[in-house]
């Protein structure tokens, strides 16, 4: 049963949840971490459509993220329209024709190889559905004045996090894409001032030939550190 009290003027409400014995609690992470473990960005997408409900759940899941103050500050673009599509595909191949033939270091060139990436971007014209997440710097109040938002930047990686990790729950594929630079998806979307483009992630089913590089996670040696 929820409970409810005030607490200087503002509500609160009692909190449970299940919580699991040691033998439990081992089996249930290793399961999950042996399911997260087999999520791949992937680059080759198939067009199979994909009902809009999915999408909407993905991104309720994603907006469950915790943000500073509670702010939210994110706004996931849905682009299923060809003809948008069309045009994000031109424009962020414009961006990554100049990044790999001349902006980018030849070391940052070199670290890229093995995932053996070009300019060429296709996919974004093949997946089903692309989403955009843009970051607010800032609110707009009911009556229109400028509100704060804190911590952005991690708050809209919680969530960008939390969205792959449905869109793999779903069984779809994903690519955490980001054409430098990314402002041209403000101008095709027209989003607000206050928005920022933060991530492109086209998603939809894996191409029936899918090929993703033969990587390797670090273990746990060489990512945690126990004091
Ligand atoms: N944005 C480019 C380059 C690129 C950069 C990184 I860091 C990657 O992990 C992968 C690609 C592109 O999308 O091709």
């Amino acid at each position: 049963m929820i409970k409810t009290k005030i607490i200087d003027g503002y509500p609160f409400v009692s909190y449970t949840k299940e919580t699991f014995s040691s033998a439990a609690m081992i089996q249930k992470s290793d399961e999950f971490h042996k399911w997260l473990d087999k999520r791949r960005t992937i680059r080759d997408f198939s067009d199979k459509p994909i009902p809009k409900e999915v999408i909407e759940n993905i991104i309720m899941s994603a907006s469950t993220a915790p943000s500073g103050a509670h702010k939210q500050p994110w706004t996931f673009c849905v682009v299923s329209d060809p003809i948008i599509k069309k045009q994000i595909r031109i424009e962020a191949e414009k961006e990554e024709y100049e990044s790999y033939n001349g902006r980018m270091p030849e070391a940052w060139k070199k670290d890229l190889l093995p995932l053996q990436t070009d300019w060429h971007k296709e996919f974004l014209e093949i997946c089903p559905y692309l989403i955009i997440v843009f970051k607010k710097s800032y609110e707009f109040n009911a009556d229109g004045t400028k509100g704060n938002v804190y911590y952005a930047t991690e708050s809209c990686g919680l969530a960008s996090g939390f969205l792959l990790t449905a869109i793999h729950n779903a069984g779809l594929g994903a690519l955490t894409h980001t054409p430098s630079p990314m402002n041209f998806l403000s101008k095709v979307l027209g989003r607000p001032e206050n928005e920022k483009p933060f991530l492109l992630i086209p998603v939809g089913y894996p191409a029936e030939e899918c090929w993703v590089p033969d990587l390797n996670r670090k273990p746990i040696e060489e990512v945690a550190v126990w004091y």
